[in-house]
């Protein structure tokens, strides 16, 4: 059963400034209220991919997720998600080269897609494994046409690493021409508040004037920021009401897991 694009523009309690500079009339004829959340509660998978020629094309705006291993990433996308077990990926590194693909969107019809790429820089991954998946993960950032956006997980405590120096520079050209790009500070719950002032102003001076968000899974920090700053990216203003291409390979037609 193909989604028919039908995507109605939601009435968003909270400010969404992006999303509602125009046509907020318009949304008189939203079915329900859909929050930032609430949005990011529908995540269901998708399709999983090796190789980036496997990964199906799509026009749905798509959110890479990246980040080296053990940094929060999939506690993150858990927590933003509500899916216990969506990002399962922290569990086998040798196993998880894959990039994961979750779709969001009301009604099953998706919206948006969150890219969900294996952590990097973990240690007992042969270096043949790790160079080859680094190839894959920069072709990734530089040619997935329809990606949006990237949230670049960082725990502060260790700063920026060298790998997501190289990632940066991978990825600076796209954002020099618009690509979003978002830096989440996670395990905020393990500074201290002067120690979390300190590691957003050093985070500010690396982001290229991308943004920078404090994350807590354990404290729900964040979580309402970075759910609406998604929304926002993947619904800028006016484009609510067109079309959104709900291509999920049928094979895998995922359950919506709607809460
Ligand atoms: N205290 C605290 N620990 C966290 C938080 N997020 C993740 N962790 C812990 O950090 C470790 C790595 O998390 P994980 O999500 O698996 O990292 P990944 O390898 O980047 O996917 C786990 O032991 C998590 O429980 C957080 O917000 N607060
Ligand atoms: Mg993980």
């Amino acid at each position: 059963m193909s989604s028919r694009p039908q995507v109605r523009v939601p009435a968003s309690p909270t400010p969404a400034p992006n999303a509602r500079t125009t046509g907020a009339g318009a949304a008189s004829t939203a079915p329900a209220t859909v929050t930032p959340m609430g949005w990011m509660h529908t995540a269901r998978f998708l399709t999983t991919a090796a190789q980036l020629h496997h990964l199906p094309a799509m026009d749905t705006p798509e959110i890479a997720f990246v980040g080296r291993s053990n940094a929060g990433k999939s506690t993150c996308i858990n927590t933003l998600t509500q899916k216990k077990q969506l990002a399962f990926a922290s569990k086998k590194p040798g196993r998880t080269q894959h990039i994961n693909l979750f779709a969001l969107g009301k009604q099953g019809i998706t919206d948006a897609v969150l890219a969900d790429l294996p952590g990097y820089g973990y240690a007992a991954v042969a270096k043949m494994d790790k160079l080859r998946w680094q190839q894959v993960m920069a072709n990734y950032l530089v040619s997935r046409e329809n990606l949006t956006g990237i949230v670049m997980l960082c725990d502060p405590r260790h700063g920026l690493t060298e790998l997501d120096d190289v990632l940066l520079e991978v990825i600076r050209p796209r954002v020099e021409q618009g690509l979003k790009f978002l830096i989440i500070l996670t395990k905020a719950d393990k500074l201290t508040r002067a120690e979390q002032a300190k590691a957003l102003s050093i985070a500010r001076l690396q982001a290229g004037g991308g943004e920078v968000k404090l994350f807590s899974a354990l404290k729900k920090q964040g979580v309402d920021e970075v759910a609406q700053l998604l929304w926002d990216w993947t619904h800028p203003a006016g484009a609510a009401t067109a079309p959104a291409q709900a291509a999920e390979p049928s094979a895998a037609e995922p359950e919506a897991l709607d809460e």
